[in-house]
Protein backbone atom coordinates (compact mmCIF):
# COMPACT_ATOMS: atom_id res chain seq x y z
CA UNK A 1 0.00 0.00 0.00
CA UNK A 2 1.32 3.58 -0.93
CA UNK A 3 1.65 5.34 2.71
CA UNK A 4 -0.40 8.73 3.14
CA UNK A 5 2.64 11.06 3.09
CA UNK A 6 3.77 10.22 0.08
CA UNK A 7 0.40 11.47 -1.65
CA UNK A 8 0.22 14.82 0.54
CA UNK A 9 1.84 16.92 -1.91
CA UNK A 10 -0.88 15.84 -4.58
CA UNK A 11 -3.35 16.54 -2.47
CA UNK A 12 -2.48 20.12 -1.76
CA UNK A 13 -3.01 20.74 -5.31
CA UNK A 14 -6.70 19.94 -5.14
CA UNK A 15 -9.44 22.49 -6.55
CA UNK A 16 -12.90 22.02 -6.58
CA UNK A 17 -14.99 24.83 -8.13
CA UNK A 18 -18.23 25.45 -6.28
CA UNK A 19 -21.77 26.29 -8.22
CA UNK A 20 -23.14 29.69 -7.10
CA UNK A 21 -26.50 28.15 -7.45
CA UNK A 22 -25.75 25.49 -4.77
CA UNK A 23 -26.40 28.65 -2.25
CA UNK A 24 -29.74 29.51 -3.80
CA UNK A 25 -32.70 27.57 -2.80
CA UNK A 26 -33.86 24.73 -5.03
CA UNK A 27 -36.58 22.12 -5.26
CA UNK A 28 -38.14 19.47 -7.25
CA UNK A 29 -41.31 20.41 -9.68
CA UNK A 30 -42.96 19.68 -6.43
CA UNK A 31 -41.96 21.95 -4.49
CA UNK A 32 -39.21 24.79 -3.57
CA UNK A 33 -38.27 24.94 -0.01
CA UNK A 34 -37.29 27.96 1.24
CA UNK A 35 -34.87 28.62 4.09
CA UNK A 36 -33.70 31.65 6.17
CA UNK A 37 -30.16 33.14 5.15
CA UNK A 38 -30.73 32.09 1.55
CA UNK A 39 -28.82 34.44 -0.59
CA UNK A 40 -30.85 37.24 -1.94
CA UNK A 41 -27.81 38.26 -4.71
CA UNK A 42 -24.60 37.04 -5.92
CA UNK A 43 -22.53 38.39 -3.78
CA UNK A 44 -24.03 36.99 -0.64
CA UNK A 45 -23.50 33.52 -2.60
CA UNK A 46 -19.82 33.93 -2.96
CA UNK A 47 -19.22 34.68 1.14
CA UNK A 48 -21.25 31.89 1.27
CA UNK A 49 -19.09 29.66 -0.69
CA UNK A 50 -15.94 31.59 0.48
CA UNK A 51 -16.80 30.07 3.97
CA UNK A 52 -16.25 26.67 2.19
CA UNK A 53 -12.78 27.77 1.01
CA UNK A 54 -12.06 29.16 4.25
CA UNK A 55 -13.29 25.60 6.32
CA UNK A 56 -11.55 23.63 3.54
CA UNK A 57 -8.78 25.12 1.40
CA UNK A 58 -10.35 23.18 -1.47
CA UNK A 59 -12.89 25.52 -2.66
CA UNK A 60 -10.94 28.41 -4.70
CA UNK A 61 -13.24 29.18 -7.60
CA UNK A 62 -17.02 30.20 -7.83
CA UNK A 63 -18.92 29.51 -10.88
CA UNK A 64 -21.51 31.56 -12.46
CA UNK A 65 -24.85 31.06 -14.05
CA UNK A 66 -25.92 33.71 -16.55
CA UNK A 67 -28.95 35.38 -16.29
CA UNK A 68 -29.57 34.31 -12.76
CA UNK A 69 -26.00 35.61 -11.66
CA UNK A 70 -26.05 38.48 -13.86
CA UNK A 71 -24.52 42.09 -12.34
CA UNK A 72 -23.53 45.21 -14.05
CA UNK A 73 -19.99 45.55 -13.59
CA UNK A 74 -18.19 42.11 -13.82
CA UNK A 75 -14.35 43.16 -12.65
CA UNK A 76 -15.70 44.66 -9.89
CA UNK A 77 -18.02 41.63 -9.12
CA UNK A 78 -14.44 39.35 -9.74
CA UNK A 79 -12.79 42.13 -7.16
CA UNK A 80 -15.46 41.50 -4.45
CA UNK A 81 -14.42 37.56 -4.81
CA UNK A 82 -11.10 38.33 -4.72
CA UNK A 83 -11.52 40.04 -1.33
CA UNK A 84 -13.49 37.37 0.04
CA UNK A 85 -11.12 34.74 -0.67
CA UNK A 86 -12.02 33.32 -3.75
CA UNK A 87 -12.19 33.51 -7.75
CA UNK A 88 -15.07 33.35 -9.92
CA UNK A 89 -14.55 30.60 -12.51
CA UNK A 90 -16.55 28.93 -14.84
CA UNK A 91 -19.57 30.76 -16.70
CA UNK A 92 -22.39 28.59 -17.34
CA UNK A 93 -24.52 29.82 -20.37
CA UNK A 94 -28.41 29.20 -19.55
CA UNK A 95 -30.58 28.55 -23.08
CA UNK A 96 -33.48 26.47 -21.85
CA UNK A 97 -35.68 28.98 -19.67
CA UNK A 98 -36.27 31.83 -22.33
CA UNK A 99 -40.21 31.28 -23.96
CA UNK A 100 -38.00 31.23 -27.66
CA UNK A 101 -36.27 28.23 -26.50
CA UNK A 102 -39.32 25.95 -26.72
CA UNK A 103 -38.45 23.85 -29.63
CA UNK A 104 -34.27 24.25 -29.20
CA UNK A 105 -31.66 26.64 -29.01
CA UNK A 106 -28.39 26.55 -30.52
CA UNK A 107 -30.19 23.87 -33.18
CA UNK A 108 -33.62 25.74 -34.07
CA UNK A 109 -34.93 25.43 -37.43
CA UNK A 110 -35.03 29.19 -37.46
CA UNK A 111 -32.03 31.24 -37.80
CA UNK A 112 -33.51 34.39 -35.41
CA UNK A 113 -33.91 31.89 -32.64
CA UNK A 114 -30.26 30.36 -33.20
CA UNK A 115 -29.27 33.83 -33.57
CA UNK A 116 -30.70 34.72 -30.04
CA UNK A 117 -29.02 31.83 -28.60
CA UNK A 118 -25.43 32.07 -30.08
CA UNK A 119 -25.76 36.00 -28.60
CA UNK A 120 -26.07 34.69 -25.39
CA UNK A 121 -23.01 32.35 -25.27
CA UNK A 122 -21.46 35.64 -26.77
CA UNK A 123 -22.20 37.42 -23.48
CA UNK A 124 -21.24 35.04 -21.99
CA UNK A 125 -17.63 35.25 -23.21
CA UNK A 126 -17.47 39.03 -23.03
CA UNK A 127 -18.23 38.39 -18.83
CA UNK A 128 -15.18 35.66 -18.98
CA UNK A 129 -13.22 38.54 -20.33
CA UNK A 130 -14.21 40.78 -17.32
CA UNK A 131 -14.05 37.88 -15.00
CA UNK A 132 -10.78 35.96 -16.26
CA UNK A 133 -13.12 33.39 -16.76
CA UNK A 134 -11.47 30.60 -18.43
CA UNK A 135 -14.05 28.06 -19.20
CA UNK A 136 -17.37 28.76 -21.00
CA UNK A 137 -19.90 25.54 -19.81
CA UNK A 138 -22.67 24.61 -22.68
CA UNK A 139 -25.39 22.54 -21.69
CA UNK A 140 -28.35 22.77 -23.61
CA UNK A 141 -31.80 21.17 -22.95
CA UNK A 142 -32.55 20.81 -26.98
CA UNK A 143 -34.46 18.03 -28.19
CA UNK A 144 -38.01 16.63 -28.57
CA UNK A 145 -40.83 14.61 -26.96
CA UNK A 146 -42.00 12.74 -29.80
CA UNK A 147 -40.77 10.02 -32.62
CA UNK A 148 -40.94 12.43 -36.13
CA UNK A 149 -41.62 15.62 -34.16
CA UNK A 150 -38.00 16.67 -35.05
CA UNK A 151 -35.27 15.94 -37.82
CA UNK A 152 -32.56 14.54 -35.91
CA UNK A 153 -29.40 15.29 -38.17
CA UNK A 154 -31.06 18.32 -39.39
CA UNK A 155 -30.55 19.66 -35.98
CA UNK A 156 -26.94 18.14 -35.22
CA UNK A 157 -25.58 19.87 -38.77
CA UNK A 158 -27.24 23.48 -36.75
CA UNK A 159 -25.81 22.57 -33.91
CA UNK A 160 -21.99 21.86 -35.52
CA UNK A 161 -22.87 25.63 -37.14
CA UNK A 162 -23.64 27.40 -34.05
CA UNK A 163 -20.99 26.06 -32.18
CA UNK A 164 -18.63 27.19 -34.43
CA UNK A 165 -20.13 30.43 -34.34
CA UNK A 166 -19.29 30.30 -30.61
CA UNK A 167 -15.74 28.65 -30.34
CA UNK A 168 -14.42 31.07 -32.77
CA UNK A 169 -15.03 34.37 -30.10
CA UNK A 170 -13.25 32.43 -28.12
CA UNK A 171 -9.95 33.78 -26.74
CA UNK A 172 -6.54 32.16 -26.73
CA UNK A 173 -6.88 30.86 -23.10
CA UNK A 174 -10.44 30.45 -23.07
CA UNK A 175 -11.99 26.89 -23.78
CA UNK A 176 -15.53 25.74 -24.19
CA UNK A 177 -17.07 22.95 -22.41
CA UNK A 178 -20.12 21.03 -24.05
CA UNK A 179 -21.77 19.18 -21.77
CA UNK A 180 -24.15 15.93 -22.55
CA UNK A 181 -27.20 14.44 -20.78
CA UNK A 182 -29.35 11.60 -22.01
CA UNK A 183 -32.97 13.45 -21.56
CA UNK A 184 -34.62 15.83 -19.52
CA UNK A 185 -36.36 18.09 -19.89
CA UNK A 186 -36.66 16.61 -23.61
CA UNK A 187 -37.93 13.01 -23.11
CA UNK A 188 -37.72 11.01 -26.63
CA UNK A 189 -34.13 12.60 -28.06
CA UNK A 190 -31.74 14.90 -26.49
CA UNK A 191 -29.37 16.83 -29.19
CA UNK A 192 -26.17 16.50 -26.83
CA UNK A 193 -27.29 13.36 -24.98
CA UNK A 194 -23.87 11.61 -24.67
CA UNK A 195 -20.45 11.84 -24.52
CA UNK A 196 -19.68 10.54 -28.03
CA UNK A 197 -21.79 13.46 -29.62
CA UNK A 198 -19.99 15.70 -27.09
CA UNK A 199 -16.72 13.99 -28.58
CA UNK A 200 -17.39 14.58 -32.46
CA UNK A 201 -19.18 17.83 -31.90
CA UNK A 202 -15.79 19.51 -29.63
CA UNK A 203 -13.20 17.37 -31.95
CA UNK A 204 -14.63 19.30 -35.14
CA UNK A 205 -14.13 22.62 -33.08
CA UNK A 206 -10.49 22.29 -32.53
CA UNK A 207 -8.31 22.55 -29.35
CA UNK A 208 -10.07 24.82 -27.31
CA UNK A 209 -13.44 22.84 -27.16
CA UNK A 210 -13.69 19.70 -24.80
CA UNK A 211 -16.45 17.36 -23.23
CA UNK A 212 -18.10 17.73 -19.91
CA UNK A 213 -19.05 15.44 -17.74
CA UNK A 214 -21.84 15.41 -15.65
CA UNK A 215 -21.72 11.90 -13.20
CA UNK A 216 -25.84 12.49 -12.70
CA UNK A 217 -25.93 12.66 -16.47
CA UNK A 218 -26.02 8.84 -17.55
CA UNK A 219 -28.14 5.57 -17.81
CA UNK A 220 -28.28 3.62 -14.22
CA UNK A 221 -25.68 1.34 -14.23
CA UNK A 222 -23.23 2.92 -16.92
CA UNK A 223 -19.44 2.67 -16.31
CA UNK A 224 -18.61 6.26 -16.24
CA UNK A 225 -15.36 5.72 -14.83
CA UNK A 226 -14.64 3.89 -18.60
CA UNK A 227 -15.98 7.17 -20.55
CA UNK A 228 -13.65 9.46 -18.49
CA UNK A 229 -10.57 6.65 -19.15
CA UNK A 230 -11.53 7.30 -22.51
CA UNK A 231 -12.19 11.05 -23.10
CA UNK A 232 -8.68 11.44 -20.97
CA UNK A 233 -6.77 8.97 -23.14
CA UNK A 234 -8.32 11.46 -26.33
CA UNK A 235 -7.40 14.05 -24.48
CA UNK A 236 -11.17 15.95 -24.58
CA UNK A 237 -11.99 15.67 -20.89
CA UNK A 238 -12.80 19.39 -19.96
CA UNK A 239 -14.76 19.28 -16.71
CA UNK A 240 -17.21 17.40 -14.56
CA UNK A 241 -19.38 18.62 -12.80
CA UNK A 242 -19.78 16.17 -9.69
CA UNK A 243 -22.87 15.00 -8.07
CA UNK A 244 -24.38 11.67 -7.57
CA UNK A 245 -27.79 10.15 -8.19
CA UNK A 246 -29.54 7.29 -7.07
CA UNK A 247 -32.69 7.51 -10.07
CA UNK A 248 -32.37 10.36 -12.48
CA UNK A 249 -30.14 13.48 -12.30
CA UNK A 250 -30.95 13.83 -8.91
CA UNK A 251 -28.25 16.51 -8.04
CA UNK A 252 -27.48 15.02 -4.55
CA UNK A 253 -24.01 15.13 -2.58
CA UNK A 254 -21.05 13.68 -4.69
CA UNK A 255 -20.05 10.82 -2.98
CA UNK A 256 -23.17 10.10 -1.23
CA UNK A 257 -24.98 7.73 -3.20
CA UNK A 258 -22.30 5.50 -4.76
CA UNK A 259 -18.89 6.13 -3.09
CA UNK A 260 -17.43 3.43 -4.63
CA UNK A 261 -18.21 4.97 -7.69
CA UNK A 262 -16.58 8.03 -7.04
CA UNK A 263 -13.56 6.10 -6.04
CA UNK A 264 -13.43 4.59 -9.44
CA UNK A 265 -13.85 7.80 -11.22
CA UNK A 266 -11.08 9.54 -9.17
CA UNK A 267 -8.77 6.32 -9.71
CA UNK A 268 -8.91 6.56 -13.72
CA UNK A 269 -8.74 10.54 -12.94
CA UNK A 270 -5.22 10.05 -11.39
CA UNK A 271 -4.25 7.19 -13.63
CA UNK A 272 -5.12 9.06 -17.06
CA UNK A 273 -3.67 12.12 -15.70
CA UNK A 274 -6.15 14.36 -15.37
CA UNK A 275 -5.44 15.13 -11.61
CA UNK A 276 -3.69 18.57 -10.84
CA UNK A 277 -3.86 22.16 -12.11
CA UNK A 278 -1.32 21.51 -15.43
CA UNK A 279 -4.07 18.07 -16.11
CA UNK A 280 -6.95 20.46 -18.02
CA UNK A 281 -9.81 18.94 -16.03
CA UNK A 282 -11.89 21.74 -14.02
CA UNK A 283 -13.35 19.59 -11.44
CA UNK A 284 -17.00 20.96 -10.31
CA UNK A 285 -19.71 20.79 -8.22
CA UNK A 286 -23.28 20.89 -9.80
CA UNK A 287 -25.62 20.18 -7.02
CA UNK A 288 -28.73 21.75 -5.25
CA UNK A 289 -29.54 21.46 -1.72
CA UNK A 290 -32.94 21.01 -1.50
CA UNK A 291 -33.67 20.02 2.55
CA UNK A 292 -30.45 19.93 4.14
CA UNK A 293 -28.45 23.48 4.95
CA UNK A 294 -26.19 24.71 1.41
CA UNK A 295 -22.89 26.00 3.12
CA UNK A 296 -22.72 22.32 4.92
CA UNK A 297 -24.04 20.43 2.06
CA UNK A 298 -21.07 21.65 -0.26
CA UNK A 299 -18.51 21.89 2.48
CA UNK A 300 -19.25 17.96 2.66
CA UNK A 301 -18.99 17.31 -0.96
CA UNK A 302 -15.46 19.00 -1.52
CA UNK A 303 -14.51 16.76 1.53
CA UNK A 304 -15.60 13.48 -0.15
CA UNK A 305 -14.36 14.60 -3.40
CA UNK A 306 -10.67 14.83 -1.07
CA UNK A 307 -11.78 11.61 0.56
CA UNK A 308 -12.33 9.52 -2.59
CA UNK A 309 -9.02 11.19 -4.01
CA UNK A 310 -6.80 10.33 -1.22
CA UNK A 311 -7.89 6.62 -1.50
CA UNK A 312 -7.31 6.90 -5.27
CA UNK A 313 -4.09 8.06 -4.82
CA UNK A 314 -2.97 4.86 -2.33
CA UNK A 315 -3.48 2.37 -4.54
CA UNK A 316 -0.40 0.68 -5.33
CA UNK A 317 -0.13 0.97 -9.07
CA UNK A 318 3.17 -1.21 -9.23
CA UNK A 319 1.27 -4.38 -7.12
CA UNK A 320 -1.82 -4.00 -9.20
CA UNK A 321 0.28 -3.89 -12.96
CA UNK A 322 1.79 -7.00 -11.20
CA UNK A 323 -1.05 -8.42 -10.61
CA UNK A 324 -2.34 -7.46 -14.22
CA UNK A 325 0.85 -8.80 -16.09
CA UNK A 326 0.17 -12.35 -13.87
CA UNK A 327 -3.29 -12.26 -14.58
CA UNK A 328 -3.91 -12.75 -11.19
CA UNK A 329 -7.53 -11.37 -11.24
CA UNK A 330 -8.53 -11.45 -7.61
CA UNK A 331 -5.11 -10.37 -6.38
CA UNK A 332 -5.44 -7.35 -8.49
CA UNK A 333 -8.94 -6.67 -7.48
CA UNK A 334 -7.62 -7.26 -4.31
CA UNK A 335 -5.15 -4.01 -4.46
CA UNK A 336 -7.55 -2.35 -6.00
CA UNK A 337 -9.92 -3.01 -2.88
CA UNK A 338 -7.60 -2.35 -0.13
CA UNK A 339 -7.02 1.31 -1.10
CA UNK A 340 -10.78 1.79 -1.37
CA UNK A 341 -11.16 0.93 1.90
CA UNK A 342 -9.11 2.24 3.65
CA UNK A 343 -9.86 4.97 6.28
CA UNK A 344 -7.91 8.02 5.37
CA UNK A 345 -9.96 10.30 7.84
CA UNK A 346 -7.62 10.11 10.52
CA UNK A 347 -4.75 11.02 7.99
CA UNK A 348 -6.84 14.05 6.65
CA UNK A 349 -7.56 15.03 9.73
CA UNK A 350 -4.10 15.37 10.73
CA UNK A 351 -2.77 16.74 7.74
CA UNK A 352 -5.61 19.10 7.60
CA UNK A 353 -4.30 20.71 11.16
CA UNK A 354 -0.50 20.83 9.92
CA UNK A 355 -1.98 23.52 7.19
CA UNK A 356 -4.12 25.44 9.87
CA UNK A 357 -7.00 23.98 8.84
CA UNK A 358 -9.65 22.45 11.06
CA UNK A 359 -9.39 19.16 11.15
CA UNK A 360 -12.37 18.67 11.26
CA UNK A 361 -14.61 21.46 8.97
CA UNK A 362 -17.83 20.48 9.38
CA UNK A 363 -18.13 21.11 12.86
CA UNK A 364 -15.51 23.77 12.66
CA UNK A 365 -18.17 25.68 10.78
CA UNK A 366 -20.88 24.61 12.69
CA UNK A 367 -19.34 26.24 15.85
CA UNK A 368 -19.05 29.73 14.38
CA UNK A 369 -22.81 30.37 13.95
CA UNK A 370 -22.18 31.22 10.56
CA UNK A 371 -25.98 30.26 9.68
CA UNK A 372 -27.57 31.26 12.49
CA UNK A 373 -26.03 35.11 11.51
CA UNK A 374 -26.96 35.44 8.16
CA UNK A 375 -30.45 33.70 9.10
CA UNK A 376 -30.54 37.17 11.12
CA UNK A 377 -28.85 38.90 8.86
CA UNK A 378 -30.55 38.37 5.60
CA UNK A 379 -33.93 39.69 6.25
CA UNK A 380 -36.63 40.81 3.22
CA UNK A 381 -35.95 40.65 -0.30
CA UNK A 382 -36.33 37.81 -2.73
CA UNK A 383 -34.42 34.56 -1.79
CA UNK A 384 -31.93 34.01 -5.08
CA UNK A 385 -33.40 30.16 -6.40
CA UNK A 386 -32.16 27.56 -9.18
CA UNK A 387 -34.07 28.89 -12.13
CA UNK A 388 -34.07 32.38 -10.82
C1 LIG B 1 -28.34 20.29 -16.50
O1 LIG B 1 -29.07 19.29 -15.86
C2 LIG B 1 -27.17 20.77 -15.66
O2 LIG B 1 -26.41 19.66 -15.24
C3 LIG B 1 -26.34 21.78 -16.37
O3 LIG B 1 -25.00 21.75 -15.93
C4 LIG B 1 -27.00 23.03 -15.96
O4 LIG B 1 -26.31 24.20 -16.24
C5 LIG B 1 -27.17 22.75 -14.49
O5 LIG B 1 -27.61 21.40 -14.49
C6 LIG B 1 -28.06 23.65 -13.75
O6 LIG B 1 -28.36 23.13 -12.48
MN1 LIG C 1 -24.28 19.81 -14.96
Amino acid sequence: MTDFASITDQLALQAIELPSWAFGNSGTRFKVFGTPGTPRTVQEKLADAAQVHAFTGLAPTVALHIPWDKVDDYAALAAYARDLGVALGTINSNTFQDDAYKFGSLTHLDPAVRRKAIDHHLECIDIMDATGSRDLKIWLADGSNYPGQADLRGRQDRLAESLQVIYDRLGPDQRLVLEYKFFEPAFYHTDVCDWGTSYAQVAALGPKAMVCLDTGHHAPGTNIEFIVMQLLRLGKLGSFDFNSRFYADDDLIVGAADPFQLFRILYEVVRGGGYGPDSGVAFMLDQCHNVEDKVPGQIRSVLNVQEMTAKAMLVDTDALAAAQEAGDVLGANGVFMDAFYTDVRADLADWRESRGLPADPMAAFAATGYLGRIAAERVGGTQAGWGA
